[in-house]
């Protein structure tokens, strides 16, 4: 069994969000074809968000890195691509005093790849050398066969991006320079 899991695409991660990765929207249909093209294998649907409460610790108000972003039931933490009903949703870094990148991290992600009897997962998403990269690599650490699908995937800084991708490659994530068929 397969899953494809899509990392926070989210409306405030696109141009115009509140921290935007330049040109993630240009990613939004190629995530919107992996999506119908596993669904229609078969393969289990995972959607991670970024799901920050109003004082979450990673914003520049507590002294943390980033603008507020992702705010829980707020217009900016939407997803823009289109997820079939029966997609799972993990919502991930809730607790105020907590930063968690990967989507496993605080959450029941491993469990439910794990009861569902996924041995191989594939993912897209933003931003590559944040919750991609953390993501990615804590689904090596759970044993998951791990692809990177490249064509679906956005940084925001291109040499921090370059970084990531061979950190990546070393740590066994396979790149893929495209899985559409
Ligand atoms: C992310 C920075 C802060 C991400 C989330 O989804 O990569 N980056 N929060
Ligand atoms: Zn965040």
């Amino acid at each position: 069994m397969e899953a494809l899991i899509v990392v926070d695409m989210q409306r405030d991660f696109m141009p115009g969000g509140a921290l935007p990765v330049p040109e993630g929207d240009s990613i939004i249909p190629r995530c919107n074809e992996y999506i119908r093209m596993f669904r229609e294998k078969g393969a289990l649907i995972v959607a991670t968000r970024d799901w920050h409460p109003e004082n979450h610790i990673s914003f520049r108000e507590r002294g943390g890195p980033w603008p507020k972003h992702c705010v829980q039931n707020t217009p900016g933490a939407e997803f823009v691509v289109d997820l079939p009903e029966d997609a799972v949703i993990v919502s991930k870094a809730q607790e105020p005093d907590r930063e968690a990148y990967s989507g496993f991290e605080g959450t029941e992600l491993a469990a439910i790849l794990k009861e569902k009897g996924i041995k191989r997962v594939y993912i897209c998403g933003v931003a590559t050398e944040y919750c991609v990269k953390a993501t990615a690599l804590d689904a090596v650490k759970h044993g998951f066969e791990t692809y990177l699908l490249l064509d679906a995937v956005k940084g925001i800084n291109p040499e921090d991006e370059e970084k990531a991708l061979k950190e990546l490659e070393e740590k066994g994530v396979k790149l893929l320079s495209s899985a559409l068929s």
